[in-house]
């Protein structure tokens, strides 16, 4: 769509991500071998085997729920706008793992903000700033118009250690000014730093998809350590090692400017309003290893997208063939995502690659994703939503 005006290798990017399906996403969540197993195991005719299937089913959710509850799961607040749909008024449904309709399909376990309402949820975990992305906020845009177009209603996300002081993440809107279409879409990338304008693709109901894997999860995966200048953290109102709440603010129709002074519009028109479905920990205390990798994007002062791949036991110790990529929440590749970066600086425990332009005005606008793990296992991921 935007492609014109730039390399060969976005073309590139767009061509394997529209010509792809989400099969090689979903088999790599599972893993190859699981896959295969499961294929064996379903092409089974006997009532037998599927029992045995479904015992083992019960068995995975029975030990996921003996781990640490890494979901929402207390309603801290819920104060819904005019307008919210009364049917979907219940704020637990955010609590519990994302319960995602797939790329094209909007999730139906969610509550309405109403417009302008507010819903703040807590955590038996401590969610920590680790390497990369720390949380995952699920709404339930979903595609349309196009696989890089999501209709979307847009809610800011903050967080807080106390429940009375709260930051709220940068946010840098890049699509027109509005009103938009109601029934229209964006596309992705279009709400940097916002909930809702991404696709949920995750569902702890089928657990084909890793929730806390942002190439694959869908939904928004933001870094705490985007608030580290914020006043509020400076001055030690709120500790990036002990978030125990996040508040989510629906974005009535051109009400609030992003970070960068803009209008922020969304699909949402007068009555309209985000739908929550989930709030992921990525990291959380005592669940991050000192040991492990490191992946951090960033959108630099000056424009350029800026990439950080690193390890605390040397380069060495990243297993580079589990590199994975996806762009709008399609399967892409690490080389193709190398094509675009120039090598800054290398040190024996980091790589920081970087656009040799400013990305900020090239009209790439999409949702990126990368994530590597270590040699020891450990992961690390980010997500950066790259506008106009
Ligand atoms: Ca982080
Ligand atoms: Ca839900
Ligand atoms: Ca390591």
């Amino acid at each position: 769509m935007t492609a014109t005006r730039h390399g060969g290798w976005i073309r590139g990017l767009r061509s394997r991500a529209t010509a792809t399906t989400l099969e090689p996403v979903l088999e790599r969540a599972a893993g190859p071998k699981e896959t295969r197993r499961l294929e064996k195991e379903l092409s089974m005719s006997s009532s037998l085997s599927r029992a045995l299937l479904g015992a083992a089913c019960v068995t995975a959710l029975g030990t996921l729920a003996g781990a640490q509850n890494r979901f929402a799961t207390s309603v801290a607040q819920y104060s819904p706008g005019p307008n919210a749909n009364p049917s979907f008024v219940d704020p637990t449904r955010a609590l519990g793992g994302p319960q995602g309709g797939g790329l094209a399909g909007g999730g139906l376990d969610i509550v309405a903000l109403g417009v302008g309402g507010t819903l703040t949820l807590g955590f038996d975990v401590t969610i920590v700033d680790g390497p990369g992305a720390d949380l995952t906020v699920s709404e339930n845009g979903f595609t349309f118009g196009g696989p890089s177009s999501v209709f979307a209603e847009v809610a800011l996300v903050e967080v807080s250690t106390d429940g009375v002081n709260f930051v709220r993440f940068p946010t840098r809107y890049s699509g027109p000014v509005g009103p938009l279409p109601p029934f229209g879409s964006s596309d992705m990338g279009t709400f940097g730093g916002l909930c809702g304008g991404l696709p949920v693709v995750a569902n702890v109901q089928s657990g084909l998809v890793d929730p806390f894997d942002p190439v694959v999860s869908g939904g928004e995966a933001l870094d705490l350590a985007e608030l580290a200048n914020d006043p509020a953290v400076v001055n030690g109102l709120v500790d990036l090692q002990a978030i125990h709440f996040v508040r989510l603010v629906d974005v009535p129709e051109g009400v609030f400017l992003d970070s960068f002074g803009n209008t922020i519009w969304d699909h949402g028109g007068a009555t309209g309003s985000a739908d929550i479905d989930a709030v992921t920990a990525i990291h959380y205390a005592g669940g991050v290893s000192a040991a492990g990798p490191e992946i951090d994007f960033e959108i630099d002062a000056n424009g350029f997208l800026v990439l950080r791949i690193g390890d605390p036991d040397g380069l060495q110790d990243l297993v580079l063939s589990s590199l994975a990529v996806s762009i709008d929440l399609q399967p892409s590749s690490f080389n193709t995502l190398r094509q675009m970066l120039v090598l800054v600086q290398r040190t024996p425990t980091q790589a920081t690659l970087a656009t040799a332009t400013p990305i900020v005005g090239a009209g790439l606008k999409m949702a990126l994703a990368l994530s590597v793990r270590d040699h020891a296992g450990h992961v690390s991921a980010d997500q950066i939503l790259i506008p106009d």
